[in-house]
């Protein structure tokens, strides 16, 4: 059909030029997008800035700022320092080595690991599970190794004290200016020979097509309980591609919520064309780092992994914080009403602010 494709290639120059825009003007305080968006978040019809799965693929400008302001329209102090906060500013992440000390991740990893084997011990040989309304989790295809369990921490309390250590949450609330709450936690065990990785995607394209979230007020961490590195299949990062939205085609399939945690991506994953195009530019990154260290990460970053070819496995918890402003509505791009509340939180009780002092 030549209407999709003209569509196409007419978002493809626009956004060219929107990404030429945001390079080349160095965003600091960033307070023009600041008004655009505080505009946006209050209109009462919700706007679709970042059109995806409808189609078309194509390259739009943020129109949110990546550092935000509080009501009084103030950046916030914190333990960010002024190196992080460029890095963050140029590439959407930096990471903290050694944020945690062994001794605070241990109790984690335990608990995560007796969870991992009652559950790999519980299933049947035919048995290939993948998430449903019920059940949380997914194994590796065609094996019986947990590859992802969401929504751990409303049972395993030893998770709350890092996913809410209130030192991420001073670090999460500099950048976001906002009371937060956790929208999504994931543990990926990305198992020894067997972990098959994800696609190239960014998490805000998952949760505004699928969950409604309106903008780019949130942020994801990735905690690492070992180490990460290349062989094991070390999350790999597109740098700077926070600052633009790429709009993927394919819509999103109704068994969407089965299959995009259990196989590689495909509603959602980045188109190859302006993928290419990103990396070209930007190069590839792999975020690397000992057991105990944190990523903080823009919410819009592209971002995939691939197998784990190591004896070792790489086990990380990502935690996705979303501003309590920024409240979640109608999918933009899905099939649904909603998603379980183990994979998007959405229940009122759960939207409370997580402290911080
Ligand atoms: O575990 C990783 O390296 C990345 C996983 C990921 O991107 C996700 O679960 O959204
Ligand atoms: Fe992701």
């Amino acid at each position: 059909m030549s209407y999709p494709r003209l569509f196409g290639s007419v978002q493809r120059v626009l956004s060219r030029t929107a990404l030429q825009n945001t390079r080349s003007s160095t965003i600091k305080g960033t307070s023009l997008l600041a008004a655009v968006s505080r505009r946006a978040l209050s209109a009462s019809v919700v706007t679709d800035h970042y059109p995806t799965r409808k189609s078309v693929s194509g390259l739009y400008p943020r129109v949110d700022p990546w550092f935000w302001e509080d009501k009084n329209g103030v950046r916030p102090t914190g333990p960010i320092t002024d190196a992080q906060l460029k890095e963050y500013d140029e590439k959407g992440y930096f990471v903290m080595p050694n944020f945690f000390s062994q001794e605070e991740i241990q109790p984690v990893i335990d608990a995560i690991y007796k969870h991992k084997n009652a559950i790999e011990s519980s299933l049947k040989d035919d048995e290939d599970p993948t998430l449903t309304p019920e059940i949380s989790y997914s194994t590796e295809p065609g094996t019986k190794r947990l590859r992802s369990q969401f929504g751990l921490h409303r049972q395993m309390p030893e998770l709350n004290d890092i996913l809410k250590h209130k030192r991420i949450i001073q670090y999460v609330r500099q950048i976001l200016a906002d009371d937060v709450y956790i929208h999504q936690d994931l543990v990926n065990f990305h198992t020894a020979f067997t972990g098959i990785g994800h696609n190239w995607h960014s998490d805000f394209e998952f949760f505004h097509a699928e969950d409604g979230m309106p903008n780019m007020r949130a942020m994801f961490c990735s905690i690492m309980l070992t180490k990460n590195t290349p062989d094991r299949g070390a999350t790999m990062v597109i740098p700077g591609t926070h600052k633009i939205f790429v709009g993927n085609p394919t819509e999103t399939p109704k068994n969407q919520l089965g299959t995009s945690s259990k196989y590689k991506i495909e509603a959602g994953e980045t188109d190859q064309k302006l993928f290419t195009d990103l990396a070209n530019k930007y190069g590839i990154e792999y975020l690397v780092g000992d057991a105990g260290s944190v990523v903080f990460c823009d919410i819009n970053v592209l971002h995939g992994n691939h197998t784990n070819m190591s004896p070792w496995d790489r086990l990380n918890l990502l935690p996705v914080y979303n501003s309590i402003s920024n409240k979640v509505g109608k999918p933009f791009s899905a099939p649904w009403e909603r998603r379980p509340e183990y994979i998007a939180t959405r229940n009122k009780e759960n939207i409370t602010p997580i402290p911080y002092q």
